[in-house]
């Protein structure tokens, strides 16, 4: 709302619109910390779009953000890690400009452990007339987002978003029941000596990625090298702490799986939302040949490979990912 009182232009609708996804966080993160306490766990026996077994808490995460975003009256189309499908809003509702991609529960295999998960989301202004938002609104690059952002459900609650100019965190006060300003203008360092990334699958790894890896073990005092390694295994957990810490998250291409040979993550609700966050703060994310905000989405659930966090750790990998180390 400060920063609204900035743009004389400006109806309010974002502020309407970040305000519903801060709504849907709260009762997220309210489920997610009895999520040991209540029967909510456990598989549903139906699988998600991508072929992984669903958590129950996953398909409550959805609901609450699909809703949220439904009766907000500023959204005209919607995606979903959890739908393979664009969500179109029901006739009765009123359309709004936004076009928002999320992924409503990061990490949920994470859950039964108490681990950090959280929620991502994208905006997008739409590019299409008609009133209801189109797959072509879904599919813009990461450089056309308004808006982007986390949720981290861990040892405190926290919203960290940016709408291009500076990035800020906000912490859940149980108490009140509101956000709170408590990490304006985050800045990431510039350089970090810390690099997470699943290394079990070394062997799956390209060459350059095994080399820029080799590299990182190597000893160097002078470079600070090896690396301290840290892997929750939950996208927002280690972008978070790569984000406040510095450092680098790596998840290339490998050949694991012959289904997903780009990697793991997906660009709209991974990898392009927290491309622009640590952009605003002063980091890179990168595929290792391409800035991951320049990447054309080609469909709603797009797999690419990620490297992510401080400036001069991505530039490093991305030497070795372009052959030039
Ligand atoms: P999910 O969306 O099904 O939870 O999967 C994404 C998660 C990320 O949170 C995390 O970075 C990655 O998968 C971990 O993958 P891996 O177990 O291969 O290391
Ligand atoms: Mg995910």
């Amino acid at each position: 709302m400060e920063q609204q009182r900035d743009y004389p232009e400006a109806t309010g609708d974002f502020t309407g619109l970040l305000t519903q996804i801060a709504l849907a966080a709260k009762i997220i993160s309210r489920e997610v910390n009895k999520a040991g306490l209540v029967n909510i766990l456990g598989f549903t026996g139906e699988k998600n779009v991508q072929g992984e077994a669903v958590k129950k808490l996953d398909i409550f995460a959805n609901e609450k953000m699909i809703d949220a975003l439904t009766y907000s009256g500023h959204v005209c189309v919607m995606g979903s890690e959890e739908d393979a499908e664009p969500i179109a809003l029901p006739p009765e509702v009123s359309r709004g400009n936004y076009v928002v991609m999320f992924d409503p529960l990061d990490g949920s295999s994470n859950i039964e452990a108490a681990i950090t998960i959280g929620t991502i989301f994208s905006i997008h202004r739409r590019l299409s007339s008609g009133a209801d938002g189109t797959l072509e609104d879904l599919l813009q690059p990461g450089h056309k987002q308004v808006a982007a952002g986390y949720v981290v459900y861990g040892s405190s609650t926290m919203m960290v978003y940016t709408t291009g100019q500076g990035v800020d965190g906000f912490t859940l006060d149980p108490s009140v029941g509101e956000f709170l300003l408590s990490h304006p203008n985050i800045r990431t360092p510039e350089r970090g000596n810390t690099y997470s990334a699943n290394e079990g699958n070394y062997q799956y790894w390209h060459p350059e990625m095994q080399r820029y890896m080799d590299h990182i073990h190597e000893k160097d005092p002078a470079s600070k090298r090896p690396y301290a390694s840290r892997y929750v295994g939950s996208l927002v957990a280690d972008f978070h702490r790569t984000l406040l810490y510095g450092g680098v998250f790596l998840y290339p291409a490998d050949s694991k799986d012959p289904k997903t040979p780009t990697g793991k993550l997906r660009l709209l609700y991974e990898a392009s939302p927290l491309a622009m966050v640590i952009q605003a703060a002063g980091g890179k994310a990168s595929t290792g040949t391409e800035n991951i905000l320049d990447v054309q989405p080609n469909k709603l659930h797009q797999r690419v490979p990620l490297v992510i966090g401080s400036r001069a750790e991505v530039e490093l990998a991305e030497e070795f990912f372009q052959g030039n180390r």
